[in-house]
């Protein structure tokens, strides 16, 4: 586990961005000059939930270092179970933690996850370096498209393995630009896909929280057999709003998130050339 919550973060963020080119640009155009300038709302993170390396096997690297375990959240037709935590520092980004119900998918698919996670070494888990260690296991081409036509979560955990999924630009926080839409606007005139499953944008001021997201970058993967170039991470952009106790509402939107998952999916029809943004 790690001592130190700056270095944690730092380390996800230097394995995120190898496979996610696409942030570095998006912290240029959103009017920063540095990394450090920008608020970053939440990570998220995935996993299986199999006893080795479920959830909260996760989340206990974020309990050492002083988080509590706040919103619950399910999702019954994309298999997954979700938390958030938080810090009682404002400055810490929250963290979101999702889980594949592995049990709810089909025995193939099952047994494909449990001989991934079998390759894990217990002892990894707890390490410090466990949240942005990848994967621990290898995969063929074909398993992978196995598990893709029944869960794009677990294919995306099966190639990617423990990083920060995505990073989120705290809207409330840009000096340049005023909401979620003007993000987007500006990140698409520059030739950025932004993920419209359920909208551009996700949630309402009256739910306190607005949400959009990039769709993923696409970065090589070196299966068993053979190496291809498969959706890897995103940026996440929200946008709080105050609670009637002045505080900006600090949870999540199941129904917005449940969009935001889609981030990581293979891009279709118009979207699915990712363009590089001049
Ligand atoms: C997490 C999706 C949910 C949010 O902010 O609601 C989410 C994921 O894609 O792993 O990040
Ligand atoms: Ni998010």
């Amino acid at each position: 586990m790690h001592a130190d919550r700056n270095a944690l973060f730092r380390h996800l963020w230097e394995q995120y961005v190898e496979v996610t080119p696409s942030a570095r640009r998006v912290h240029r155009i959103l009017g920063n000059t540095q990394d450090s300038d920008i608020v970053n709302d939440h990570i998220a993170l995935r996993t299986f939930n199999l006893e080795k390396v479920n959830l909260e096997k996760l989340a206990a690297h974020f309990l050492a270092l002083g988080y509590r375990e706040c919103g619950d959240y399910r999702f019954e037709t994309k298999k997954l179970r979700a938390r958030h935590y938080e810090h009682e520092d404002p400055t810490a980004p929250k963290v979101f933690i999702s889980e594949l119900l592995v049990e709810d998918l089909s025995p193939k698919a099952r047994s494909i996850i449990r001989a991934l996670v079998d390759q894990v070494d217990a002892e990894a888990v707890t390490a410090d370096n466990f949240l942005y260690s990848g994967t621990h296991w290898s995969v063929d081409y074909d398993s992978y498209q196995t598990l893709l036509a029944e869960s794009e979560y677990a294919a995306w955990m099966a190639a990617w393995g423990y990083r920060a999924n995505h990073f989120t630009v705290s809207v409330n926080h840009l000096i340049g630009f005023d909401s979620v839409e003007a993000v987007n606007e500006t990140l698409k005139a520059k030739g950025f896909a932004i993920n419209s499953s359920g909208g551009e944008i996700k949630g309402s001021p009256a739910e306190l929280l607005e949400q959009s997201s990039t769709l993923a970058d696409k970065a090589e993967v070196a299966f068993i057999d053979r190496t291809v170039a498969i959706p890897s991470c995103f940026y996440e952009f929200a946008r709080r709003y105050p609670q009637p106790s002045g505080k900006l509402y600090s949870g999540f939107i199941a129904a917005s998130a449940d969009k935001i998952f889609e981030s990581t999916n293979a891009a279709t029809g118009e979207i699915a050339q990712h363009q590089e943004p001049r």
